[in-house]
C-alpha cells in the first residue's frame, strides 16, 4: 500500500528542520538519527511487508500508537497479526495508562473485575484470578503488567516518552511524530490511545507555589506510599476520586478537611472478595457472558434490561427496588433499574430523593448531611461514584466538611487553604480535582497537517469526529474511544476492544487494497456530530455541569462528548459503516 520510500525521502528534510528546533544540544541523538535517515532513504518497500519491516530504519513505522494503557496494549497485540511495524510511545515508565497514574489511596474500578478485563483471549480470562468484586488499582495494574508480559508487548513499547507533536504530510501520507526529548518517528498511521482521563488538572489557585507542605493530585499519585499518619490533610474535590480517597485518608490522618464545591451522589460498592464458586461459574460461562455484554448499552453482562418506567411503580414498590439495589451495590445496576431514569426529570427526581434520604440517614449531623445532599444535578448525569463508607466517614470526629460553594477558595497559602471565610492549616493537600477529560490528552499534542490544518483550531469550539474514531482533515489518524463514541459511558475495556477490532479490520482492508490514505468525510462527520448531540439532548445528561460537557475546565466549550445511545447500537453502526465499504470515509491510493 503506502510507499515507505517516499516517506523516508520527505522526512529527511523534515527531520533536519525539527532537529534544529528540538534537539540541537543532543549530538548523539542527532548523529544516530542522521544515520538512520540515510538508511531509510535507500529503502523502497511497502507497509506490512515483512521483509521491509525487519530491515526498516528504527524510527520508521507503519503505525505509531500513543499510549500504553489498555487501548494501546490491545492495539499493539492486534496489529501484530497484520505484521505491521508498530511502535507504542508511552509517557509513563510502565503500562496501564489510567491505572498506572491513578494510584491514590482507595482507587478502585467501578465495573466488576470479571467484566472489566480483556475478552480477546480465553486463556487469559481463564487463567487470571481477580481477588475482589471491584478491583483495586494495584490489582488492575498487576493485570496490565501480566498482559504485557504474557503477550510480549514490551519490546515494542517505548516508555518515558511523551509525544509533543504530530504532523501529517499529504504528499507522502506519513505522520512525523515528535517527542518532548526531541526524538522524531515517522509512521503511515498514528493511533491515539491516549485515554479519556489522562490529563490531570490542578485548578489555577493563586499561591500554590507558596505552600510549605506537600501536595498531591489523585491522578498523578507518587509510586511510593504516602503516609498521612498524624498529618493535617485538606482534600479539594468530591468527584469519584475524592469519594474513594476520603474514607481511606480519614482513617490515617490526624484530621481531614474536605473542601466540597458541589455535593455529589454516590452509591455503595458493596465490594467483597470473590468466592471461588462465583469465579468458577463465571469462567465456565465467560463466552456467553461476553456475548451478552456486547448486547448491552454499557458492555457488561448480568444486568437484565429494565422493563418499566420509574413512575409505573408505586412509591412503596420503588423503595423496595432501590433498597435492594443499594444493598447489592454497583452504579450500573442502580441506574439500570428503570428505563427512563436518565430521560425523565420526575422519574430521576424520585431516585435522587431516595439517595438523599440515605445520606440523611447515614450522616448523623443534620447540617453536614444537608451540605452533602446534591441539589444541582440529576443522579447519573455526572459519573455516579461507587464508594466504601463515603458518607459514613463524615461521622468521624477527625473529619470536617467545608462547604466552599458560597465561600470559595481564594488562595493556597504557605500554611494551607484560605477561603473567603477563613484559613485552614495543613501538612498536606490533596487535589482530587479531576481531568481535562476526553479531549485533553489529544489536544495536548500539537497535531497538524501540512495543508495548514491544526487540530487545536479545529476543535476550539468542541471536538468533532466521525464515529469518535477519526476527525475530518486529519488523515490516517485514528482515535480509540474518542469523543463522539460511547467510551466513558461504557465498560471502557469493551469499548476499547470494539474500537481496536474495528481499526484492525480497517487497516487490513487498507493493506489488502493498497490504500495510502484514509480520511473521514466532512459531511459524514457533521451528520455524526449532529446525531451524537441529538441523542444526548434526548436525555438529562447535558443538563449537568459535568466533565462529560467539559464544565470542569474554565473556558472549555460546552459540548456533551460521549455517544450515549449505547455500545450495542454503536457497534451495529460501526459494523454497517465497514460493511458498506467504509461509508463516510474517503480511501485513496
Ligand atoms: P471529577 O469528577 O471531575 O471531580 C473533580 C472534583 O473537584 C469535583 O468535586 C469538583 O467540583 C472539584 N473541583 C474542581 N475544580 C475545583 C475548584 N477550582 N475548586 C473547588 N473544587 C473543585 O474528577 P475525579 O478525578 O473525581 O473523577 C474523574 C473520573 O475518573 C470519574 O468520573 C471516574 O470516571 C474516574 P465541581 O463538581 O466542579 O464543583
Amino acid at each position: 500500500m503506502y510507499s515507505a520510500s517516499y516517506c523516508a525521502v520527505r522526512h529527511r528534510w523534515e527531520f533536519v528542520l525539527f532537529i534544529g528546533n528540538y534537539a540541537s544540544q543532543n549530538h548523539v541523538a542527532w548523529g544516530s538519527l542522521k544515520i538512520r535517515l540515510d538508511y531509510a532513504y535507500t529503502q523502497n518497500s511497502s507497509i506490512g511487508d515483512t521483509a521491509m519491516t525487519s530491515a526498516a530504519p528504527a524510527s520508521q513505522y507503519d503505525v505509531v500508537v500513543i499510549g500504553a494503557g489498555f487501548a494501546g496494549m490491545y492495539t499493539l497485540h492486534r496489529l501484530r497479526e497484520l505484521k505491521l511495524r508498530v511502535k507504542v510511545l508511552e509517557a509513563g515508565d510502565g503500562v496501564g495508562g489510567t491505572w498506572y497514574w491513578n494510584r491514590y489511596p482507595g482507587a478502585r474500578c467501578d465495573v466488576e473485575s470479571l467484566e472489566y478485563s480483556y475478552s480477546f483471549s480465553d486463556d487469559l480470562q481463564q487463567e487470571w484470578e481477580w481477588p475482589e468484586r471491584f478491583a483495586v488499582q494495584p490489582d488492575i495494574l498487576k493485570y496490565a503488567n501480566h498482559v504485557a508480559d504474557r503477550f510480549d508487548l514490551r519490546r515494542d513499547i517505548q516508555f518515558n516518552t511523551r509525544v509533543k507533536s504530530a504532523t501529517f504530510d499529504r504528499q507522502t501520507n506519513c505522520w512525523t511524530i515528535g517527542t518532548t526529548t526531541g526524538e522524531m518517528l515517522s509512521a503511515n498511521f498514528c493511533i491515539m490511545a491516549s485515554g479519556n482521563l489522562s490529563l490531570p488538572r490542578v485548578p489555577d489557585f493563586k499561591g500554590l507555589n507558596n505552600f510549605k507542605g506537600k501536595w498531591y493530585h489523585t491522578g498523578q499519585w507518587p509510586h511510593e506510599k504516602v503516609d498521612f499518619t498524624g498529618k493535617r490533610v485538606g482534600i479539594i474535590g468530591t468527584g469519584a476520586s475524592g469519594i474513594q480517597t476520603i474514607p481511606v485518608v480519614a482513617k490515617e490522618a490526624k484530621h481531614l478537611h474536605v473542601f466540597q464545591r458541589t455535593a455529589n451522589f454516590s452509591v455503595p460498592s458493596v465490594n467483597h472478595k470473590l468466592s471461588p464458586e462465583v469465579v468458577k461459574k463465571h469462567k465456565a460461562n465467560y463466552k456467553q457472558a461476553r456475548a451478552e455484554a456486547n448486547k448491552t448499552p454499557f458492555g457488561i453482562s448480568g444486568y437484565p434490561p429494565p422493563s418499566k418506567n420509574v413512575l409505573d411503580d408505586s412509591e412503596a414498590d420503588r423503595e423496595v427496588i432501590f433498597e435492594k439495589k443499594w444493598n447489592t451495590g454497583g452504579n450500573i445496576s442502580f441506574l439500570y433499574s428503570y428505563k427512563d431514569l436518565l430521560i425523565n426529570k420526575d422519574a430521576n427526581e424520585a431516585v435522587s430523593e431516595f439517595v438523599r434520604r440515605k445520606i440523611r440517614t447515614i450522616v448523623k449531623d443534620a447540617k453536614v448531611a444537608q451540605i452533602l445532599c446534591p441539589d444541582d444535578h440529576y443522579i447519573g448525569t455526572k459519573r455516579l461514584p461507587l464508594d466504601t463508607d463515603y458518607f459514613e466517614t463524615f461521622n468521624r470526629p477527625n473529619v470536617t466538611l467545608v462547604n466552599i460553594k458560597n465561600a470559595p477558595i481564594v488562595e493556597i497559602t504557605e500554611k494551607g487553604i484560605k477561603t473567603t471565610e477563613g484559613e485552614y492549616e495543613f501538612d498536606a493537600i490533596i487535589f482530587a480535582t479531576g481531568f481535562d477529560a476526553m479531549t485533553g490528552a489529544i489536544m495536548d499534542i500539537d497535531i497538524q497537517v501540512t495543508d495548514g490544518a491544526e487540530l487545536r483550531k479545529k476543535w476550539s469550539g468542541g471536538p468533532k469526529t466521525y464515529l469518535g474514531l477519526m476527525t475530518a482533515g486529519f488523515p490516517n489518524m485514528l482515535i480509540i474511544t474518542g469523543p463522539g463514541s460511547p467510551s466513558v459511558k461504557t465498560n471502557m475495556i469493551s469499548a476499547i476492544e470494539q474500537h481496536v477490532d474495528w481499526i484492525f479490520d480497517l487497516l487490513k482492508h487498507v493493506k489488502d487494497k493498497q490504500y495510502a490514505r484514509v480520511e473521514a468525510d466532512l459531511d459524514a462527520e457533521e451528520k455524526w456530530v449532529k446525531h451524537v448531540n441529538e441523542v444526548a439532548d434526548s436525555t438529562l445528561y447535558p443538563l449537568a455541569n459535568s466533565w462529560y460537557v467539559g464544565a470542569n475546565i474554565p473556558g472549555k466549550p460546552r459540548i456533551f462528548m460521549p455517544y450515549v445511545a449505547g455500545l450495542d447500537k454503536y457497534r451495529v453502526i460501526c459494523d454497517q459503516v465497514a460493511a458498506e465499504g467504509y461509508r463516510g470515509m474517503v480511501l485513496a491510493r
